[in-house]
């Protein structure tokens, strides 16, 4: 793909990433869209997955033009792409579903009494986990049940054999289906484990194997890793109910020493956010000179602390380098994933630090202090007083906060849309299901996944995200998509104003905005259960004779390449706007993006256009309507 250089406003439709940009650009700083463009020509065996590194006979590629290449081994394209492809999908259920085995662990110390700083908040979630469990809880304390749930949670991933538990929520109509095609997973670490074995020099050579287990594997993370990460969050932490709170670059504060914490997991976050209000450190915030300590977040560990704590947003993926720029942070503390290596070299051209916290995550040039659960409050409070003392070196003449910033309601467990629809005594999906059976809702959508230099940020999320209210479609959001559409203003009860008639008839009944902030991206798994629950109260028999559709317009991480292949695997079209890297092995692209239908009834499409992408998800769910007659 050759790249023009383009102007700050055809990068971005965000004003305050556009007014960032520029500054950098008159500062002399690089941005990923700068890279991006220096690149110039991407590698074109790359981009159609037909290279190969896996063995030191190689690196191998194929010529595109010859159906007759082959690598060393005599490995085709089709083998090559399917082996990259299942390697990504495993890599991203390794990211989710570590994050996921961390969050058991800190809950299993915290209910022994380990951890001074963690204790279980969600009594009525950890109560259900357990019976799902099997748990038996009588004479039980709520902390033996806590060390309960948690060592059964951490044997999801440890085990080699038995299935994975949260499968029980499924109706057992697209459980039998999978059995049949053999990707139900196992446990979540031996998947993984499996998966890398599989894509050895040597292994499987069959695409269509290879692609069914790159969708076992991705079961495990949308199932297992991810959902434990859901729910034992919420176990920890809380469930997340409807909370106010702001968003984007605006939300930086001019006589407050910022802190901008970064990446994914809560566990550290949450206690910098406690601390941020401790006696000694608003005091010495103070005498440094500032009015006090003001958190923001950048990816998804802000849609963690902003789901429980209202905890305000400064941007998404592409927008972390940006918020340095602002020239106004004192500090971004960064743990796992999503944090790009220039965070450092942007840095060096402000007076931010940069301080990594994860052992997992090391940031060459970075402060590093190193997380460990026995001293959070403490560690969180050494965090913070670098930030403050390094107030003093903040240059006024370089600092410039955007104005922009933006009201958003949050906090959309799918515990609390049942809550919404019924009260405590009759929470149910009932009225969902109604609306939609009666044609007020036309269907329900998860836009998911990232930002990408390869198109303008923010614009085809939004755009989707607005085109499909408009047309009666219930939006539900994950991850920096969510945080696309928080800027534009969505998730607000005014946005019901551009919803269609029976859509907003709805939200204003229930008291929801028309697009919904339903997490990070781990809690896609939200979306799962919500699909399930849709299922429970008589909306069709299996997830492919649904009304939804997953949209992914802008993403970039092998996490998505995950989330698209549970969302597909479990009956549901999932539209992207930037292809897999397959397209070099046309018989893998033509079981993913059209066969793979009649197997699991879900499918992919490439659409980067959000108008034709909505009106493809519109004619899919009028189908799906249609077969179920309604
Ligand atoms: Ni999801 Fe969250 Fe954002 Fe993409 Fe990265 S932050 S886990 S991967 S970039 S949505
Ligand atoms: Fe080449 Fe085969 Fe080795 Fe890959 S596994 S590098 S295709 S010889």
């Amino acid at each position: 793909m050759s790249q023009e250089p383009k102007t700050s406003k055809s990068r971005t439709i965000d004003k305050a990433s556009e007014k960032m940009m520029d500054k950098a650009t008159s500062e002399k700083v690089s941005t990923a869209w700068d890279r991006f463009e220096a690149v110039k020509v991407q590698c074109s065996y790359g981009v159609k997955g037909i290279c190969c590194r896996h063995c030191m006979l190689g690196p191998c590629r194929i010529n595109p033009n010859d159906e007759s290449s082959r690598g060393i081994c005599g490995a085709d394209a089709e083998t090559m792409a399917s082996r990259g492809l299942l390697r990504s999908a495993a890599a991203g259920c390794a990211a989710h579903s570590d994050h996921g085995y961390d969050v058991a662990h800190t809950l299993l110390l915290a209910a022994k009494g380990e951890l001074p700083n963690y204790k279980i908040k969600d009594t009525k979630k950890l109560m259900a986990i357990a019976k799902e469990y099997g748990i038996d809880t009588t004479g039980k304390s709520v902390n033996e049940i806590g060390v309960l749930v948690a060592e059964t949670a951490i044997s999801e991933f440890e085990k080699a054999h038995g299935g994975l538990r949260f499968l029980k929520r499924m109706p057992e109509k697209r459980l039998k289906l999978w059995e049949k095609l053999g990707i139900v997973p196992e446990g979540v670490n031996s998947e993984i484990v499996t998966s890398l074995h599989r894509t050895n020099m040597g292994m499987g050579s069959d695409y269509y194997d290879t692609f069914m287990n790159s969708l076992r594997v991705s079961i495990a993370d949308g199932w297992g890793g991810a959902m434990i990460a859901t729910e034992l969050t919420d176990i920890l932490f809380g469930t997340p109910k409807p909370i106010r709170s702001k968003v984007n670059l605006g939300v930086l504060s001019e006589d407050m020493v910022n802190v901008l914490v970064h990446g994914h997991e809560p566990l550290l976050s949450m206690m910098i956010v406690e601390a941020s209000q401790d006696k000694e450190i608003v005091e010495l915030a103070k005498k440094a000179g500032s009015k006090g300590v003001n958190i923001a977040g950048i990816c998804c560990t802000a849609n963690e602390i902003l789901m429980r704590e209202g905890i305000p947003v400064a941007g998404n993926f592409l927008q972390q380098e940006l918020a340095i720029v602002t020239g106004a942070v004192e500090a971004m503390v960064v743990d796992v994933q999503c944090i790009m290596p220039s965070l450092p070299s942007v840095a060096a051209c402000y007076h931010t630090k940069i301080i990594s916290t994860s052992k997992k995550a090391k940031v060459r040039d970075a402060i590093h202090v190193q997380f460990e659960e026995t001293k959070a409050y403490e560690t969180a409070k050494d965090i913070l007083k670098i930030a403050i003392d390094n107030f003093k070196n903040r240059d006024k003449n370089k600092v410039n906060i955007p104005s922009e910033s933006m009201d958003i309601i949050a906090g959309f467990s799918s515990e609390t849309l049942s809550y919404m629809q019924g009260g405590v005594y009759r929470a149910s999906y009932n009225p969902l299901v109604e609306n939609i059976k009666n044609g007020k809702i036309f269907g329900v959508v998860g836009i998911v996944g990232c930002s990408n230099c390869k198109v303008q940020q923010d614009f085809a999320n939004v755009t989707l995200a607005k085109e499909l209210i408009k047309n009666n479609v219930f939006v539900v959001n994950t991850g920096c998509a969510a945080i696309a559409s928080a800027k534009a203003g969505l998730m607000v009860p005014e946005a019901m104003e551009l919803a269609g008639p029976g859509l907003r008839e709805v939200c204003e009944a229930i008291g929801c905005p028309p697009i919904l902030h339903a997490g990070s991206c781990v809690d896609n798994s939200r979306i799962l259960v919500a699909c399930t629950e849709m299922i429970k109260h008589g909306l069709g028999t299996d997830y492919d004779e649904l009304p939804i559709a997953g949209a992914a317009l802008e993403w970039m991480s092998e996490k998505a390449i995950t989330i698209g292949n549970y969302f597909v695997a479990q009956g549901a079209l999932v539209v992207i706007g930037v292809p897999h890297m397959v397209t070099g092995a046309p018989k893998l692209k033509k079981l993913m993006y059209e066969d793979i239908e009649g197997i699991t009834g879900g499918k992919f499409a490439v659409e980067a256009d959000p108008y034709k992408a909505c009106e493809l998800i519109l004619n899919h769910i009028a189908a799906k309507r249609k077969k179920l007659g309604i």
